[in-house]
Formats: C-alpha cells, sequence, structure tokens
C-alpha cells in the first residue's frame, strides 16, 4: 500500500529509523498526457503535467512539509511550527503540523490570499497572523525568528529539508515516463521548487549514468552524457511580480496569481544557477495570459489548476509560437496547486454559462433542445 513519498523514496531522503513519520500520504500524483492540448497548439511534442493540486492539502507543498514537519518532530526541543506564507504553505503546514501535534503560526500578507487557502489554514487549527505587508515583509521577520527561537521551526522553504521532499517530484516523473523529459516548465516565485526539482534530476541522472565503460569514473565523456540528459528548466513570472526574469526585485509585486506575488526570492541565487546549468531560462506572462490557459487547460483537459500553477502551460504556449520547442520532444509542466482554491477567479474570470429555469421537465428540456 502507498504510504507516502518518505517510505517511498527513504534511500534519497535524510531520515532514519528513528525519524517520526509524519505523513497524509502525499505524492504519488499523476502525470496526465494532454493530447488535446498537443492538438489546440498544434504541437508536434508529447506534452504532460504533473498535477500537483492532487496532494492531501491540495499543492506541492506537501511534498516538503512531510519532510519538514518529520524532522521537526524529531527534534525534541522543537514545539511549533511557523511559516510566512502566500496560502499554499500556509496550509500544508497547518494541516502536518495537526498530525505531529505540533503548534503552527503562519504569517500571511493581509487580504491578499486566496480564500481556499486561508479557509484550509483556519480549518487545521493554525494560529494566523495577517500583516499589513507583503509575502516579502512576512518572510524578513521569518529570518530572524529563525535565528532567536530554538522551540519554533521555520517550514518555510529555506528548511533544506523541505526542498529534500520536494525533489521526489523529479523521482516520480522519470519512474512515471520511463525516462526524463526534455523540458520541464514551472512557476517559480520564493524559487524553492525549481531548485528542488533539480536536484532531483541531477541526482537521477547520476544514478543512471554512473559507470563509464572507458574510465568507469566521472571523466568528462560521463559529464556530457548527463548533460545531455537534463531536462532544459524553464521558469516563468507574472509581469508584475518577476524579479529573476528581469533581475531586479520588485517592492510591490502584483498579480492575479496571489501564490507567486513574490519580489524578492529567498533562493534567487539557485534558481539563477538552475537555468544556467540546464541550458534553460526565466520569462514572464501577463494575468490575462495566465487566466486563458487556466481556462485552456481546465476546459480541452478537466485539469483545473491554480492561477500560479497555470502560468506553466501559458509559458509552454509561448515557447511554443516561438518555435523554442524541439520537434519529438517531451514537456512536463508542473501544475503546481489546485484550482479549487481559488474559486474567485473563476467567479470574476469566466463566462458563466449558468440557465434558470422552472423545476420542470419541459423547461429543462427547452435548454437543451436550444443549444
Ligand atoms: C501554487 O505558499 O511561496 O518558487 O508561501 O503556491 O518554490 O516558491 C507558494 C509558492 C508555485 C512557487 N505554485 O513555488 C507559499 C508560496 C504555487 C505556489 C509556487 C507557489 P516556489
Amino acid at each position: 500500500m502507498y504510504s507516502g513519498l518518505i517510505n517511498n523514496y527513504r534511500s534519497v531522503l535524510p531520515v532514519n529509523d528513528k525519524t517520526p513519520i509524519v505523513s497524509l500520504h502525499e505524492g504519488n500524483t499523476p502525470l496526465i498526457r494532454f493530447y488535446n492540448l498537443e492538438k489546440y497548439l498544434g504541437a508536434n511534442f508529447s506534452i504532460y503535467g504533473k498535477f500537483e493540486g492532487l496532494n492531501p492539502t491540495g499543492s506541492f507543498k506537501d511534498r516538503g512539509m512531510t519532510m519538514a514537519v518529520s524532522k521537526a518532530l524529531e527534534n525534541k526541543n522543537i514545539d511549533s511550527v511557523i511559516c510566512a506564507s502566500t496560502g499554499n504553505t500556509s496550509a500544508s503546514a497547518a494541516a502536518y503540523a495537526a498530525r505531529a501535534n505540533l503548534k503552527c503560526f503562519v504569517i500571511i500578507p493581509d487580504g491578499q490570499i486566496a480564500f481556499g487557502k486561508l479557509a484550509q489554514a483556519i480549518a487545521y487549527g493554525a494560529k494566523i497572523i495577517q500583516i499589513n505587508g507583503n509575502f516579502d515583509d512576512g518572510m524578513s521577520i521569518i529570518k530572524n525568528i529563525a535565528d532567536e527561537q530554538s522551540n519554533v521551526c521555520v517550514v518555510n522553504s529555506l528548511n533544506p529539508f523541505r526542498i529534500q521532499g520536494q525533489k521526489t517530484i523529479s523521482y516520480e516523473i522519470f519512474d512515471q515516463l520511463g525516462k526524463l523529459p526534455d523540458y520541464h516548465f514551472l512557476p517559480v516565485g520564493n524559487a524553492g521548487n525549481i531548485n528542488a526539482h533539480w536536484i532531483g534530476y541531477k541526482e537521477i541522472s547520476g544514478q543512471s549514468f554512473n559507470h563509464c565503460n572507458l574510465c568507469s569514473g566521472n571523466c568528462e565523456y560521463m559529464s556530457s552524457i548527463k548533460h545531455a540528459e537534463l531536462p532544459v528548466i524553464i521558469g516563468y513570472q507574472a509581469i508584475g511580480a518577476a524579479p529573476l526574469a528581469t533581475g531586479k526585485t520588485f517592492d510591490n509585486p502584483r498579480t492575479i496569481a496571489t501564490a507567486i506575488k513574490i519580489g524578492n526570492p529567498v533562493s534567487s541565487e539557485g534558481a539563477l544557477g538552475v537555468v544556467e546549468e540546464s541550458s534553460g531560462w526565466f520569462d514572464t506572462s501577463s494575468d490575462d495570459e495566465i487566466v486563458d490557459a487556466q481556462k485552456i487547460l481546465a476546459k480541452k483537459e478537466g485539469v483545473f489548476c491554480e492561477p500560479a500553477s497555470a502560468i506553466s502551460i501559458s509559458g509552454l504556449i509561448k515557447e511554443n509560437e516561438n518555435k523554442k520547442i524541439n520537434e519529438n520532444s517531451s514537456v512536463v509542466c508542473t501544475l503546481t496547486g489546485n484550482g479549487l482554491k481559488d474559486p474567485d477567479i473563476v467567479m470574476q474570470k469566466y463566462t458563466k454559462d449558468v440557465k434558470k429555469v422552472d423545476p420542470t421537465f419541459k423547461s429543462v428540456k427547452d435548454v437543451l433542445m436550444n443549444i
């Protein structure tokens, strides 16, 4: 029986027999081939979505949180976890802390997080601290707390165990696809996840090619094979919150994709290294492009992801138009969170085809006949 990603990938994670595993059976999310999207885009390559919205709290954060909270519980001095969050980290931290009987504090930007995420943090019993500022303000407070309070564990992605848990996405993709993809698109906010993907891919390629027939070591030939096998990583940000795509911090980030409304990412340096090493790049989408991509994915494939996640798809649409994707290659888009978290977007931005009629067979039939 599947019992969560720590048990599944134990050999590549920093746990031992004494680590108490805190799990909600996260991971093992589907890698779905998007045939309709391929046809719609006239793509001569294959497109897959890794639907992380199907994790227990509805986002990829659960991969990191099972590790971070398990390691927090292993440390007997710790009685609380804390994070600053644009929403998903707080929902995930609150759920895993509840399961571990730890207290949970979350710092969120006032009035700027999706309704479903706030509802989750409340339901899971977190102590919620709203600040009259943005995510980046919250993050700088967190850094001070990390230095001062030894009984409180910070579970933002600067916690190295988070990244270790999140790297398992690459292992799953490799297992599901039977090979490494050629291109990988993902949204970038605080930039932990792009680093996690790359660590996973590099570890896998090291394992797959750990034997050279010529020298049985790590010669130049080996490195060139490894490099050729690794996916090109393409990170997308919203135009109004694009520190990595533009090379400058944003004091007042703005985007409809509140999950990635971040102006000064904690893991910038690592993220820049990833795109350089993978021969990838950063680029941006507008809010309209993000919402269009969300609609296309929902209507063409039946997959409803949140706006931040849809930027993977809007990025792919743009790079396909720019002819940046090689023929016959395989492309994976990480769909980081579930669309149900942010229903307000649908009510504001979609055409709602709702007919109200009398509760009779005749009136319903009239509607059916006129479609
Ligand atoms: C759906 O919850 O930062 O680049 O505090 O929720 O690793 O930060 C969320 C980030 C992408 C960006 N997609 O990942 C938080 C938070 C979704 C997200 C990202 C987030 P990183």
